[in-house]
């Protein structure tokens, strides 16, 4: 059983594959703290965890002037260490969704296929520039026909055939000084768990979970994408017309940055709310958009979308700043999620309400009404208004 070295999981997950792991956390947890811990972090794996000795592990830099080998200890001792608070989303967060639509292909995500996390290393601009990449080298090698564009991640989980899990970004993304790209080797403030990562990923804020590539073994600036099934045959958009036989997955870029999201954590879908004293529920949810662009705003909605109010985003200690964790977020760099709530009147007698939200960026980006005009074929990049159900007794 190849999957045999993998790690304990907390019991709490919901499983959506056994082997390889795929989990995410219960809505109300996940919706509990603005740091997700790392226990019931969402987990995302396409292949057995691999176990790395940390003590011979090397992380190869290509493509350089001057290649790089860097043990761990040159990555902590060698360049700055820097934290960022990043929420990471799965492509295929909120899937079931579209599957209810039409059947899609794809694992099961419900809402928590996304959590915040500080994550914790060297910016991979810094360990680029060590190997010689500057304006200098960026010209001779478009002078030689070599322009490089990307840079290419190559993890160490491998399939029974070899084959390793790989991605890649853009390189204007990697070199940015406002980028925030990381080589992690922190996750909260520890090691990074076997799940996400040991002893190093990558962590591309802003960007789809699936580029943000655990087990880092080799990074290589690039003229091409990866050429990994992952960033060439999967996790790209396509209209809701296009079906498996016409699908042409070289039509289509590859997800990078990820559109604007919010979910409903309380109450669950489902759920029977007693009415309290107050009269009164507690809707609580989180939002965050790809690419740093900031939530500026959540309307919820008790009435399946007729009526709408603004809800409170979570601001100071709630949101991690008391703990130094979240400082007010950069213009263009808001790399984390937001957390909402509202305390709103439940409307009189027993019924059935449809509890409605919605976020909006400060590109004033907006979550489309409805799943099926956004449905595709793998399931990905569903963020229609997020809807759940409840009943509320007397
Ligand atoms: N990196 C490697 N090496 N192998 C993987 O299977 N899965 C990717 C990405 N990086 C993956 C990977 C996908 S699709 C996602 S959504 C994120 O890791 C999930 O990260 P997490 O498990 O830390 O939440
Ligand atoms: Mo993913």
């Amino acid at each position: 059983d190849p999957y045999s070295g993998d790690p304990q999981r907390h019991p709490v997950l919901r499983v959506n594959s056994a082997k390889p792991f795929n989990g995410e956390p219960p809505p109300e947890l996940l919706g509990d703290s603005y740091i997700t811990p790392s226990a019931i972090f969402f987990k995302r794996n396409h292949l057995p965890v691999p176990r790395v000795d940390p003590a011979s592990y090397r992380l190869r830099v290509e493509g350089l002037p001057r290649p790089l080998s860097l043990s761990l200890a040159d990555l902590k001792s060698r360049f700055p260490k820097h934290t960022v608070t990043a929420t990471l989303q799965c492509a295929g967060n909120r899937r079931s969704e579209m599957n209810a639509v039409k059947q899609v292909k794809g694992l099961n995500w419900g809402i928590a296929a996304i959590s915040n996390a500080t994550w914790s290393g060297a910016l991979l601009r810094d360990v680029l520039r060590e190997g010689g990449w500057g304006p200098e080298a960026a010209a001779a090698a478009a002078a030689a026909g070599r322009g490089a564009r990307h840079v290419q991640f190559e993890g160490l989980d491998a399939d029974a055939s070899g084959t390793t899990y790989g991605a890649s970004i853009p390189l204007n993304k990697a070199l940015s000084e406002e980028g925030d790209v990381l080589l992690a080797y922190q996750m909260n403030g520890e090691d990074l768990p076997a799940d996400h990562g040991y002893p190093l990923r990558v962590v591309v804020p802003g960007t789809v979970g699936a580029r943000n590539v655990k087990w880092l073994g080799k990074v290589i600036v690039s003229r091409e994408e990866s050429s990994s099934h992952w960033q060439q045959n999967d996790y790209k958009g396509f209209s809701p017309g296009t079906d498996w036989d016409t699908v042409d997955f070289k039509s289509a870029p590859a997800i990078q940055e990820l559109p604007v999201q919010s979910a409903i954590t309380q109450p669950a879908d489902g759920a029977v709310l007693e009415r309290d004293a107050d009269g009164e529920v507690t809707v609580r949810g989180y939002a965050w958009s790809g690419g740093g662009r900031e939530v500026v705003r959540v309307d919820v909605s008790l009435d399946g979308g007729k009526t709408w109010q603004v809800a409170r985003l979570r601001e100071g200690e709630e949101q991690g700043e008391e703990q130094g964790e979240a400082p007010p977020p950069l213009p263009g760099r808001a790399w984390a999620w937001k957390l909402w709530e509202v305390v709103a009147p439940l409307p009189p007698g027993e019924q059935q309400v449809e509890i409605v939200c919605k976020a909006v960026d400060n590109s004033y980006n907006m979550q489309p009404d409805s799943v099926a005009p956004i449905w595709n074929l793998r399931g990905v990049l569903s963020n229609a208004w997020h809807r759940v159900r409840v009943t509320v007794r007397e």
